[in-house]
């Protein structure tokens, strides 16, 4: 299948299921939640949703691997599917709209392709590797006439894999800096952020590839800057990711982790 076909199949297969979470959300079934951890939850339609991607993507692709947040890796001798079949899982049962569905493409040495789709939010961004980045089919290229004048502002992600100590020191050094964040609890909305221009920046210090694959396709096709651990690592292990536009002086140091520093 052609580059643009993959990223075409991709998008395609994202709104499906993003068509089955929202009519999934409309029946109590669909909202039955387990806990995984604190903070950390699954409805029956993620895994609803991860199925439904899952068999689409071995049907097209059988030879490929696929690693989904709910059901891991089947493994294949080609590329990797990464999946989110709901990024922001609790901001979808409470019936919120910062959730979305997030796929991505690894070819065995990068990410290739990208795909967020964000229903309530009336959002659908694609990617290709290398450009252009896609939202709702207009190309968007970030650079400083993109970048707001009004005062700067993040988007950051928590989770208990990382002290709350470091996340706390990181929001006083931001806002004593007078970068104002945001905290969308869903990392697909914060890339989709930084692509929209509704935000300058996304941090994390320890999400898993699924949350952040298909976003830094995006951002990256898009001209944003973005530092995360090497693909074949985080594959296997969560890892710290930063994406930045450039609008924002010295965001490494502001968001650097000080204990570590403090040694
Ligand atoms: C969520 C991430 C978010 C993180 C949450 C959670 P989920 O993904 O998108 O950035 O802070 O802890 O991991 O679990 O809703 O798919």
């Amino acid at each position: 299948m052609s580059v643009d076909g993959i990223l075409s199949f991709a998008t395609s297969v994202a709104k499906e299921a993003g068509d089955l979470a929202c009519e999934l959300r409309r029946s109590p079934q669909g909202l039955l939640t387990e806990a995984k951890g604190p903070m950390d939850f699954v409805t029956h339609a993620d895994r609803a949703c991860e199925n439904h991607i899952r068999a689409r993507i071995a049907d097209a692709f059988p030879e490929d691997s696929i690693l989904g947040e709910e059901s891991g890796w089947k493994d294949g001798t080609a590329g990797t599917w990464i999946v989110d079949p709901i990024d922001g899982t609790q901001n979808y049962a409470r019936g919120t709209p910062n959730w979305a569905i997030s796929i991505a493409y690894f070819d065995g040495s990068s990410l290739t392709h990208g795909v967020i789709h964000a229903p309530d939010l009336g959002q659908t961004a694609a990617a290709v590797a290398g450009g252009p980045a896609y939202l709702n089919g207009d190309p968007v290229q970030i650079g400083a006439d993109s970048v707001s004048n009004m005062s700067p502002v993040i988007s950051m992600g928590y989770s208990l894999r990382t002290p709350l100590q470091n996340y706390l020191g990181q929001v006083e050094r931001l806002m004593s800096a007078g970068v104002d964040h945001r905290r969308h609890g869903a990392a697909t909305i914060g890339f989709v952020g930084v692509l929209a221009g509704w935000v300058d920046a996304y941090f994390e210090a320890s999400l898993n590839i699924w949350d952040a694959a298909a976003g830094l396709v995006l951002v990256e096709a898009a001209n944003c800057r973005a530092s995360h651990s090497p693909v074949a690592e985080f594959l296997h292990a969560p890892s710290a990711v930063l994406v930045q536009n450039g609008a924002i002086p010295a965001l490494d140091d502001l968001i650097a982790d000080r204990t570590l520093i403090q040694g």
